[in-house]
């Protein structure tokens, strides 16, 4: 490798193979209970307790470690309203118009429609926006590389974070989500990614009773 400004790999910790396959075990077991949620509790939840989830987000592997994402952490009911109604507008659309009927019949056994109550609900709306150029402190751009493989990852990190909280998640995209740069005031060289929804589950919440495919249907192995 060249030369390059660097330090030693002093946080990294091994493991011996028993505790490895229990840690990861833990690991799964508690991933496997995430669901997404589309009916959620109004209780409110400590402001430090999504900091710290944007924290883990942000830890996520970027192309040239630019970070090329934003979030804005939605929690007044004003500004929750108007991301509800735009939404709204778009889904009408989407549900009546837009949608080809394949997509409406692969969304069926979710139960979706275009009411999003839980926009309201939900202590926390979670815009994640994809920023297509930095700007550096004099106003120059700089070109971010793979910025939605990054922002991708960085919101999967996010999601995982606030379920380790014990708490509840949607990844809603109501399509086009343009309204969001205009609500939450975001530039042009952002593209909203998606809004997560996250809070506590309403009491009676349900989901789709539906299934994750087995191992050998997503992955495969070549060992010659
Ligand atoms: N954006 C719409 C439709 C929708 C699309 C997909 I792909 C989903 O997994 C779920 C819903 C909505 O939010 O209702």
């Amino acid at each position: 490798m060249s030369d390059f400004p660097s330090v030693p790999l002093s946080r990294y910790r091994e493991y011996p193979i028993d505790e490895m396959r229990a840690r990861l075990g833990d690991f799964y077991a508690d991933l496997d209970r995430r669901r997404s949620v589309r009916e959620f509790s109004d209780r409110p939840i400590p402001r430090d307790i999504v900091e710290t989830a944007l924290k883990a987000a942000n830890t996520a592997p970027s192309g040239a470690n630019l970070q090329p994402w934003h979030f804005v952490v939605v929690s007044g009911p004003e500004t929750k309203r108007k991301i509800r109604e735009a939404a709204e507008a778009e889904e009408r659309e989407f549900y009546t118009r837009r949608a080809p009927e394949a997509w409406l019949a692969a969304l069926e056994p979710l139960g979706t429609d275009e009411r999003k109550p839980f926009l309201e609900t939900a202590p926390y709306l979670i815009a994640v926006f994809l920023q297509k150029f930095g700007e550096l402190p004099d106003g120059r751009k700089v070109k971010h590389y793979y910025p939605a493989e990054s922002t991708g990852l960085a919101t999967g990190f996010l999601i995982a974070a606030l379920h380790r909280a014990g708490l509840a998640t949607l990844t809603h995209t109501p399509s086009p989500m343009g309204f969001l740069n205009r609500i939450l005031g975001r530039p042009k060289s952002e593209r909203p990614f998606l809004l997560l929804v996250a809070g506590y589950p309403a009491d009676d919440a349900r989901v789709p009773d539906i299934a994750r495919k087995t191992l050998g249907e997503f992955a495969s192995w070549i060992d010659t």
